[in-house]
């Protein structure tokens, strides 16, 4: 009996100890959305079962491993087999417990659901290798995902290509973007501090996966409706400008460099008017409209030494003169003769 009673207070300060100590550590980036509090009010939960099943487990062990270790008169010990209540016990207990936390997690899923019918829209496009925010309320896009603090936002998520993963790290909750008609998702972020976080892809989907980054940047409503307004009044200035706009608004920019050196694509630069040689070993001279069918139907020519990467058909979501623009970009990027 005395041996149980000390095994008891041990375990229960090993408990109070290692389950501090984790609760103290920054496990986690700040919290900055109303679906998080679900998550790290789980987490906070699952800390402290897992602190008090690692001092059972340990405490139990030490005890035994330091007080009934073999001295020098030992006999053998006793022997015996199976012990029904304790089995039952250990049977019962674990099932309890996992579904309680099923219970819960059930709960904290439902919750990070939960609509406001106040909630903007935005589409988050995924492609190989950047995100795309289409502000279908307003009919823009954006290569940022700019949100009001402290008011919902349903973001629809869907794929160009592979299957990608939307994850901003300190809202806490993620969603898949399928590729296909008819696989968006749906997620809810109420933002609750305003400042700079990260979207990141969290569904490995080639070379470049870890470059899948893109800026949100929560700000006050005053702000973001201002914001609005300069996206809705489109990017100024000339053809080339918009086109630049537009290759990274697009994702362009993931793949094709405009100083020469290739990336996943092949660059940019002195494309226009240059010969390009194809996979079947024929020669194009890059004008206009190889370029326009380049962007529109990627697979139809195909680029000599690029024959590995799938371009996504970005292309069919850009507007005619979103196109003719980045073409214009294009040619400002010199010629290749
Ligand atoms: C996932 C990577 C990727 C992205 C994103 C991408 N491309 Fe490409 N692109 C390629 C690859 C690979 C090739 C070469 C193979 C081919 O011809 O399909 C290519 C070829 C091209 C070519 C022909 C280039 C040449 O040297 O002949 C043009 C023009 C082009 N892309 C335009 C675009 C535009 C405009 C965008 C953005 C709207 C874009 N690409 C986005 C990968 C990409
Ligand atoms: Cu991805």
């Amino acid at each position: 009996m005395k041996h149980y009673i000390t095994v008891i207070l041990l375990v229960a300060l090993l408990t109070v100890l290692v389950g501090t100590g984790l609760s103290n550590m920054t496990l986690m980036p700040q919290l900055a959305s109303i679906q998080g509090t679900f998550i790290d009010q789980l987490f906070h939960k699952h800390i402290w079962a897992i602190s008090f099943l690692f001092s059972l487990i340990v405490g139990f062990m030490l005890y035994s491993i330091v007080v009934f270790r073999r001295r020098e008169d030992d006999e053998y010990g006793d022997h015996f087999e199976g012990n029904t209540p304790l089995e039952i016990v250990w049977t019962i207990l674990p099932l309890a417990t996992v579904l309680y936390f099923a219970y819960l997690g059930a709960i904290a899923l439902a919750e990070t659901r939960r609509a406001d019918p106040n909630a903007y829209n935005v589409t988050a496009v995924g492609q190989q290798w950047s995100w795309r925010f289409d502000y279908t309320d307003y009919g823009f896009s954006s290569d940022e995902l700019r949100l009001p603090a402290n008011r919902q936002t349903l973001i629809l998520t869907k794929s160009l290509d592979v299957i990608h993963s939307f994850w901003i790290p300190e809202f806490r909750v993620k969603q898949d973007a399928l590729p296909g008609e008819g696989m968006e998702r749906e997620l809810r972020l109420t933002p609750t501090k305003t400042g700079t976080f990260k979207v990141r892809c969290a569904e490995l989907c080639g070379t470049r996966h870890a470059y899948m980054l893109a800026d949100v940047i929560v700000m006050e409503p005053d702000a973001f409706d201002q914001w609005v307004q300069e996206k809705l009044q489109g990017p100024g200035g000339s053809a080339e400008e918009r086109g630049a706009e537009w290759y990274q608004q697009f994702g362009c920019v993931a793949c094709h460099t405009t100083d020469g050196s290739p990336l996943v694509g092949p660059s940019w630069k002195g494309l226009y008017g240059e010969e390009v040689t194809l996979a079947d070993g024929s020669v194009v001279v890059a004008d206009e409209a190889y370029l326009r069918e380049s962007i529109l139907d990627p697979q139809a020519k195909i680029v000599q030494g690029f024959e590995n990467v799938v371009m996504p058909p970005i292309g069919q979501s850009m507007t005619p003169e979103q196109i003719d623009d980045v073409i214009a970009f294009i040619k400002s990027l010199g010629t290749g003769e």
